[in-house]
């Protein structure tokens, strides 16, 4: 906790083992399967194990089929047992401690969100999800207690620099909130607007890549300046963000 206040990040090493997440990567295996047999795609999954559906058998499908790649990806954003996860016991009460709330039941999801990002081959689809330096902040005003939210970040399976973890700048959090620009990911149709911190507001000497293994998961302040990182392996990286605020807290706005 002493780390988490001076840095405005912390990494809690191995809070899930190999088995609690084997449920939601089967799922994905299995949205994967179902999507490619209505596709009508079923050869882009050849040769691969049920284990390899979520990384190469999404990477084939989508060099064949975007719309395919998309539904899929949609599919896995609103799973059931993905939202299941999010609630469980041992996430809450980690929560609960980084808010410093009082009970569980004070707790409330600012919002909830699954990252899939395709290698960087894909570059025109990375291009518009990767997010450049922000803060959290500057994103979400509603059912939020700035000077104290959270961004639990909880990448499902090992994720390391190569395969895009986050760039955080340790310390940022105490800056409070910093001024952000505005800029269209697809300024011809206004679509997919940003808002970031530029570079030179930024002191990259600082900056330090997030990396986790498997079942590590990052608690970062919702004032941490952070941005997506590059993934340049043959993986997909898969994501859940849970953003979640004390709805006690002296400075909630609902
Ligand atoms: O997981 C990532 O790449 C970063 C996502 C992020 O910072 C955000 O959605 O606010
Ligand atoms: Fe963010």
């Amino acid at each position: 906790m002493t780390k988490y206040t001076e840095n405005g990040f912390a990494k809690i090493s191995n809070l899930f083992s190999f088995d609690e997440l084997k449920p939601i990567r089967d799922t994905i295996s299995r949205i994967v399967y179902f999507q490619a047999k209505k596709s009508k795609l079923e050869y882009c999954l050849n040769g691969l194990s049920e284990e390899q559906y979520p990384h190469e058998g999404l990477i084939r499908i989508t060099k064949e089929d975007k719309e395919a790649s998309r539904q899929i990806i949609d599919k896995i954003m609103v799973n059931s047992l993905v939202f299941n996860f999010t609630v469980q016991k041992k996430l809450l009460e980690v929560i609960k401690t980084y808010l410093h709330a009082e009970d569980i039941k004070d707790i409330c999801f600012t919002n909830f969100h699954v990252r899939v990002d395709l290698p960087h081959e894909f570059k025109k689809e990375e291009e518009i999800f990767s997010l450049p330096w922000h803060q959290e902040s500057n994103y979400f005003h509603k059912n939020v207690a700035k000077l104290s939210s959270i961004v639990v970040w909880v990448p499902l399976y090992e994720c390391k620099e190569s395969d895009g973890c986050l760039e955080v700048i340790p310390g940022s959090h105490l800056l409070n909130e910093v001024k952000h620009s505005e800029k269209y990911m697809l300024p011809e149709q206004k679509k997919h607007l940003r808002t970031y911190i530029e570079d030179k507001y930024i002191d990259k000497s600082k900056s330090t890549f997030a990396e986790a293994n498997e079942g590590d998961v990052y608690i970062n302040h919702f004032n941490l300046i952070h941005k997506s990182g590059i993934n340049v392996n043959n993986k997909v990286r898969y994501t859940l963000l849970i953003r979640a605020s004390n709805t006690n807290a002296d400075d909630f706005i609902i």
